[in-house]
């Protein structure tokens, strides 16, 4: 018998592992079409492919029978490659554990028509049962994040006195809005080092494209062992956790991750276990008076509450998600998306700082780049395609609902109560980029004037027959009304000038 280990599935801990037998081989994958399917991010194939052989290894030196198809060497899609070891091996059975994503699993359940017994087992990571959120949900116009989470800190006892929530509140996001104060500085992160040089070799030689750069090869400082990956959450715990809360929505110039955690390519990647992290959150909370409740709850609401929401919403709505446009918007994403060279401050460092490290933390993503994307009327799948390769961390269940739903709205309000998009004020009150900026935050309708002003309000503008009713909104349009005839025109035509010259701004 066969057992597939996909390039997000490295969790060591996993029960199938608790058994050893010379009946069973552990077949991993480096593929062609896995590495392609979106443009990737030369640090993200590098991170996948290093975990792969980093728990190849480990199941061998354990005394498991293990097969490793290494790039260059193996067929294009998993499928085959598969198709080939069962030959080789005399065996037609393979047990997977349930993929994340919806082509995977459809490519994997496909082989059942060649005649393949597919057995599926869970890949025992996610906290919350997929079918329970979709009877949670069904049948709602918009999904509920704060429902749902609540529901989630009952079911696990997380961070909860008897019945109810520690500290009497089950959210303190309000407490979580914080600008950085002028010179505070961020101390030095705690990164891994692992020599990638020869799997970049490999990538090199089996002409994988990839995007972004990925400094040197000897000293690669994403998790690639469950080791590393508990090495970086726990300095982050020690020494950022107390920050987290307060700075979770600030941004900076060249401080790429700020407080963030960045374990987010580890869990994804199952090399640790999310219930886990919560819980050691939690004890700090308990051992540190540092620790305040804003920042202990913060993070343990992204985890229990927003990566498991996003899961159950993927497998509520695939596949039709993929095809979800509620405005039909339709222009093609700028050229500098993939080189960072723009004028706009705020996008030079948010994009610059994702193609340098394949990272870049949540108001980054949401309030930046998705921002400009939404206002500039980029088409989903565009935005989708970029995202999903660019980002270490970029896996469809967590990519898609974020960005087409959370960030592009492209499903009309069934994740995000509200369009996630701001002009300069709220950019200029969370960062320091506006001050370095050519353009001028103040103004509208100049012609220096702050492209995301002009978009921001021509946006509304024309997205009232849509947008409206919203209750969530109804200052914008409020505002929008009492506005003079002539700005509203001023602003149409200087909207029109970004829309119509984007590759220039
Ligand atoms: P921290 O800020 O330290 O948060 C801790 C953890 O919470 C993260 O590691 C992550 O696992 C979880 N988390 C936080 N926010 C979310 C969220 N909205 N959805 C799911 N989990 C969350 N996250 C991904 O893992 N993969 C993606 O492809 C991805 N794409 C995104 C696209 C857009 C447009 C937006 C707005 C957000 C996206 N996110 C994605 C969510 C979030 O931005 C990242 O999880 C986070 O930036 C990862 O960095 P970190 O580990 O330092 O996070
Ligand atoms: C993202 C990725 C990449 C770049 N390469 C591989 C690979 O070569 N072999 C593999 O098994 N998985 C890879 N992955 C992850 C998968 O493409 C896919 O995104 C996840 O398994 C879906 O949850
Ligand atoms: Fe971004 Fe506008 Fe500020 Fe420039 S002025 S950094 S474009 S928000």
């Amino acid at each position: 018998m066969i057992r597939l280990i996909l390039g997000d599935q490295l969790n060591r801990y996993h029960t199938w592992f608790s058994e050893q037998s010379e009946d069973i081989t552990y077949a991993f994958f480096e593929c062609y079409d896995e590495a392609t399917y979106a443009p990737h991010h030369i640090q993200k194939v590098v991170g996948i492919f290093a975990g792969m052989r980093a728990f190849a290894s480990a199941l061998q030196a354990q005394g498991h029978k293990v097969h490793y198809g290494s790039i260059g060497q193996t067929l294009p899609s998993l499928g085959e490659n598969l198709q080939k070891l069962c030959t080789e091996l005399g065996t037609q059975r393979i047990e997977i554990q349930q993929p994340d994503e919806y082509r995977v699993q459809e490519h994997l359940l496909g082989l059942r028509e060649n005649g393949f017994q597919i057995e599926v087992c869970s890949s025992e990571h996610f906290i919350a049962d997929v079918e329970d959120f979709k009877v949670q949900f069904s049948g709602k116009k918009t999904l509920l994040m704060e429902s749902f989470y609540r529901r989630m800190r009952k079911s696990t006892g997380i961070f909860m006195q008897g019945a109810q929530p520690i500290g009497g509140k089950w959210n303190y996001d309000a407490s979580n809005r914080k600008a950085l104060p002028k010179g505070h500085s961020i101390p030095p992160r705690y990164f891994p080092d692992t020599d990638v040089s020869a799997i970049v070799e490999d990538i090199q030689q089996a002409n994988i494209p990839t995007i972004g750069s990925l400094g040197n090869p000897k000293h690669f400082y994403w998790p690639t062992t469950p080791e590393q990956a508990k090495d970086i959450f726990h300095y982050w715990l020690e020494h950022d956790l107390p920050f987290f809360g307060d700075f979770q929505d600030a941004m900076a110039r060249n401080q790429w991750a700020m407080y963030h955690s960045r374990i987010s390519f580890a869990l994804n990647t199952k090399m640790i276990d999310p219930l886990w992290v919560c819980q050691e959150v939690e004890r700090a909370y308990h051992e540190r008076e540092e620790v305040s409740i804003n920042a202990a709850e913060g993070f343990i609401r992204q985890i229990l509450g927003w990566r498991e929401f996003m899961r159950g919403a993927y497998w509520m709505a695939m596949p039709d998600y993929e095809d979800l446009n509620y405005f039909n918007h339709n222009a093609p994403l700028p050229s500098w998306f993939w080189t960072g060279k723009t004028k706009m401050e705020c996008m030079k460092q948010s994009i610059g700082q994702s193609l340098d490290h394949a990272y870049a933390h949540h108001i980054q993503r949401l309030m930046i780049t998705g921002n400009f994307m939404l206002l500039a009327g980029i088409d989903p799948s565009e935005v989708d395609r970029w995202y999903l390769g660019i980002y270490i961390d970029a896996f469809q269940w967590v990519e898609i609902t974020n960005t087409r739903g959370m960030s592009q709205f492209a499903d009309g309000g069934w994740i995000a109560t509200k369009p996630y998009v701001s002009s300069a004020n709220y950019i200029h009150k969370m960062s320091d980029y506006c001050a370095h900026c050519p353009y001028d935050r103040k103004t509208r309708a100049e012609k220096n004037s702050c492209p995301f002003n002009a978009l921001y309000w021509d946006f509304y503008e024309r997205k009232e027959g849509q947008l409206g009713n919203n209750p969530r909104i109804g200052m914008v349009y409020r505002t929008l009304n009492k506005m003079k005839d002539a700005d509203k025109v001023a602003l149409r035509e200087r909207a029109r000038w970004i829309h119509d010259h984007l590759e220039n701004l």
